[in-house]
């Protein structure tokens, strides 16, 4: 098959679309609620004893005031990443919502079916644009500086559990290792936007059109411009990647579920992300 002249238009207005959205600069970064991360001081190893830790290391013979700096710091230490988390995932979800918005066919759906997509698929493509920050080298999302470096580690100190995180630096290796051309990529994101099994959409044959359209648009771009020697199977291993993400969303919500009922600091989640993804107080 050869790319039809409106197909390769489609490709460019994608591929626009998502650099008019990830600054890889990441120089927006420092906007956020800063990363506070354990940093291996003793409060921070010993986080479960904070005043017996502060007693034995100085020479009162009083509980410090709980808003001691070390006590404080080191009991609250379990949702320590969570400010800069949320705000970086806030601040994500309104960068995908303008990529969307860029994506012909979006904008002539109902606001209604728009949210419903959005609400739906905005931890998958999260999850997808960020394998551009992701690196094997170490297996961090490398973002800039030592200080938007972001390892498993930190995901654990918003709150996060492997039962998340495992399989998600395994989906971010393995996406990697697809090697996909800077196409692929975005048509892997707008594809999974346009799901017409998200909840709530209701015009689910407008969605499925758009959807198809994106994936013979894909499956041209693989035949004609994907080297010989790698282009085998890679369309089935893209939807294979759309299957594994639907698993991910579903461990995501449950977690995020937890972590929104254990934030004491109801400040710490942004309400854009309270809309998304859910607010169990309201
Ligand atoms: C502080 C550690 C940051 C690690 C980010 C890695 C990443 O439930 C909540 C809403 C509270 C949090 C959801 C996030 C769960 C874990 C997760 C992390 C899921 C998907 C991706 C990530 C993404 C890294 C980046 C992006 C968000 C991109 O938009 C931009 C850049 O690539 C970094």
């Amino acid at each position: 098959p050869q790319l039809l002249e409106e197909q390769e238009r489609l490709i460019a207005t994608l591929i626009e679309a998502h650099r008019k959205t990830y600054d890889a600069s990441y120089s927006d970064f420092s906007q956020f609620r800063p990363p506070k991360r354990g940093d291996g001081s003793p409060e921070c190893r010993n986080a479960t004893n904070p005043f017996l830790m502060s007693l034995l290391n100085s020479d009162m013979d009083e509980l410090p005031k709980a808003s001691a700096s070390g006590a404080e710091a080191a009991a609250g230490d379990e949702l320590s990443m969570l400010p800069h988390l949320a705000d970086l995932v806030s601040y994500s979800i309104q960068k995908v919502i303008g990529f969307a918005k860029m994506i012909p066919g979006f904008k002539e759906l109902c606001t209604e079916d728009q949210i419903s997509l959005l609400k739906a698929s905005a931890i998958e493509i999260i999850i997808l644009r960020s394998n551009e920050s992701f690196t094997m080298e170490d297996n961090s999302w490398t973002c800039g500086s030592n200080e938007f470096k972001y390892q498993i580690g930190d995901v654990m100190q918003a709150g996060h559990k492997l039962e998340l995180l495992e399989p998600l630096v395994k989906f971010q290796v393995n996406m990697k290792k697809l090697d996909l051309h800077e196409a692929e990529h975005v048509l892997l994101m707008a594809i999974c936007l346009f799901s017409p099994d998200r909840p709530g959409v209701q015009d689910r044959c407008r969605v499925e059109e758009v959807q198809e359209h994106l994936t013979e648009t894909l499956r041209a771009y693989i035949a004609c411009r994907h080297p010989l020697s790698c282009k085998h199977m890679l369309y089935a291993k893209m939807v294979e990647k759309l299957t594994e993400l639907r698993s991910l969303n579903e461990e995501h919500s449950k977690q995020y579920l937890q972590i929104s009922q254990d934030a004491v600091n109801k400040e710490d989640l942004p309400p854009l992300l309270l809309e998304v993804f859910g607010n169990p107080t309201a």
